[in-house]
């Protein structure tokens, strides 16, 4: 079976009770959609529990790219070097990443030894940019925001990493005829004339899987590919 779970935020709590009612077997693929880590209260145990669960396959997310840019020059030791090395681009981005909720991820990190957090950061910079899989005779393709600057015969390989993440899916709009795009990043709380906000989007040639589960009244939601069954934390 194919699983894809929505954009998890440190809902450790909620992933937790999403797998019990999943309960995958061997075999059985979870992906998880970006948008792991930063604004809710554990991302890292998040991210360390993806790591140990080999199903899982993690799909980059606006966050942790905004968190791999950041990291990149805040893990590096203190020197005279590095500090004048951090340039106004450095402190743009950082200032881009606290304002979308970066510090219990911060906090998160801070708490590991060295090496959890190299195994931490590289296990984020794995992530994939998108997967195109079939399952049942239909084409998914999953990615984080959506295919941003879509042309019809433009390859999905061509998309940059910005334009798959950052990409705000437009639900009414069909991409690549016959395929279902299998998006999170919109919270289906903030998608005009989804008919039940804060649970899963389904339209044509669309599954919205973010169901905001950081906010009050949102919740985490999965989709089992072959059996369309959705599930929810709550
Ligand atoms: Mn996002």
């Amino acid at each position: 079976m194919h699983y894809v779970i929505g954009d998890i935020h440190g809902e450790y709590d909620q992933l937790k009770t999403l797998m019990e009612m999943i309960a995958p077997k061997d075999g059985d693929v979870i992906y998880a959609l970006g948008d792991v880590i930063d604004r809710g209260p554990e991302p890292v145990k998040v991210v360390r529990y993806l790591m140990e669960h080999p199903n899982f396959r993690l799909i980059a997310g606006n966050h942790e790219l905004m968190a791999l840019e950041c990291l990149r020059f805040l893990m590096q030791d203190i020197t005279e070097d590095s500090i004048a090395g951090i340039n106004e681009t450095d402190l743009a981005l950082l200032a881009d990443w606290q304002i979308n909720g970066c510090a219990p991820t911060l906090k998160g990190l801070r708490a590991l030894t060295t090496e959890d957090r190299s195994d931490v950061i590289e296990y984020l910079s794995d992530a994939l940019a998108y997967e195109d899989i079939e399952v049942e005779g239909v084409r998914y393709i999953l990615v984080h925001g959506g295919l941003g600057n879509y042309r019809p015969d433009r390859p999905l390989w061509d998309y940059s990493i910005d334009e798959l993440v950052w990409e705000q899916t437009d639900f009414d709009r069909v991409y690549l005829d016959g395929a279902v795009l299998v998006t999170g990043h919109t919270p289906t709380q903030l998608i005009e004339g989804c008919p039940a906000p804060g649970y899963v989007y389904k339209t044509e040639g669309h599954i919205g899987l973010d169901c905001g589960a950081c906010f009050e009244g949102g919740r985490l939601a999965a989709v089992c590919l072959e059996t369309g069954q959705v599930f929810y934390s709550r």
